[in-house]
């Protein structure tokens, strides 16, 4: 006989470096401790020494997001909420919808109408959250959600709540773990720019803690038409096909910027030509199925690579959110050449050309 194992999660494996007490409810949906993997092909393409992915889509409900809603959700219920609200591109909703299913509460999301991803909302339906399709994008969802939860009694679970930074740093954690150090670059996709904002915090602390010898530069990347922090400026209509990263007025506005100047790095555009285009090779020379939002950052380094401005070194890049999330992008962006044929040897064989 051997010991049971201990609950996995991010509440049991980092409740340390985590504001949890006594009084937090453990809940757990195994999420956390995802696989850090290196690249056997996009990395030499890059420029790159070494070029590891830490998939974050094989979290519970397939996207990064798990992590920070994880502590959130715990919070409210420690603090009594009985409900909890967000806005969403999509994975913010399908998370929050399930550890409230978790844990007995109600949840609300708001959607921009027609710009989420068919698999977001099928989660977010299937949870049992009630959802409202906003006449509007992203930022209205937002600044609405905002306005509700300090009406009514609604715990906020946006990552404008603290709670879902702290929770979504432990990634940091990880990495450094796994590693044996920091990266020399980590690079993320950017929309709301809660997810750089915590990494950059989680760094911070792994160098202070001695789990890391160097603080990654971050590199941030926005789709070329949803880029207020390339530009400075909002963007009041935000378009891209990466529809998770569909914001024009990122709430961790400042994080992203402090992360970007005090690490060294930058926060660049991709056109949504070269977000398809590493969506395609991820899949095609790495096995690794995306959805959109999460080439960003692979796409950003094959830009930057390509220009010659990545002069070897190791690089971490996050891939956020699962492939399967959005089916239309990919029977748009894939033409297959499916072949049919009789159940038999033969005419397996004629239909192959063999
Ligand atoms: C796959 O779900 O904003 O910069 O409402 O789903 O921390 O916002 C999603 C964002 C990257 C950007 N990759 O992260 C939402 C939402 C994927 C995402 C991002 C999102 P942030």
């Amino acid at each position: 006989m051997t010991e049971p194992q201990q609950p996995r999660g991010v509440l049991y494996r980092w409740a340390s470096i985590l504001p949890v007490t006594e009084a937090t409810p453990r809940i757990t949906l195994g999420e956390g401790d995802t696989p850090l993997v290196r690249s056997v092909a996009l990395g030499a393409l890059c420029g790159l020494d070494e070029l590891w992915f830490k998939l974050e889509m094989c979290n519970p409900t397939g996207s990064f997001k798990d992590r920070g809603m994880v502590l959130a959700v715990a919070k409210a219920v420690e603090g009594g909420a009985k409900a909890i609200m967000c806005a969403s591109t999509g994975n913010t909703s399908a998370s929050a919808a399930a550890y409230a299913a978790r844990c007995g509460i109600e949840s609300y999301v708001l959607v921009p109408g027609g710009n989420v991803a068919a698999g977001k909302l099928a989660q977010a339906i299937a949870f049992g959250t009630r959802i409202v399709q906003i006449d509007g994008n992203f930022d209205e969802a937002l600044n609405a959600a905002r306005e509700l939860t300090q009406k009514h009694p609604v715990a906020l679970v946006n990552s404008v709540n603290p709670h879902r930074i702290q929770g979504q740093k432990t990634a940091a954690y990880e990495i450094c773990e796994s590693l044996g150090d920091a990266p020399d670059i980590l690079s993320v996709p950017v929309g709301n720019a809660g997810n750089i904002t915590a990494y950059w915090k989680g760094f911070g602390e792994c160098a202070e803690r001695g789990l890391a010898t160097l603080h990654p530069r971050m590199y941030g990347f926005q789709a070329a038409g949803a880029a207020p922090l390339v530009s400075g400026k909002l963007v009041e209509h935000p378009e891209t096909v990466a529809s998770a990263i569909r914001i024009g007025n990122p709430a961790s506005w400042s994080g992203a910027i402090s992360a970007r100047d005090e690490s060294g790095g930058l926060i660049e555009a991709v056109t949504d030509e070269e977000i398809l285009e590493a969506y395609g090779l991820l899949a095609a020379k790495e096995g690794l199925f995306v959805e959109p939002a999460s080439a960003a950052s692979v796409a950003g380094l094959l830009k930057l690579g390509r220009a010659g401005r990545l002069r070897g070194g190791r690089a971490a890049a996050i891939l956020t959110g699962n492939g399967l999330k959005d089916p239309d992008t990919a029977a748009r962006h894939y033409h297959p050449d499916i072949v049919v044929s009789d159940a038999t040897v033969a005419g397996v064989e004629r239909a192959l050309g063999w």
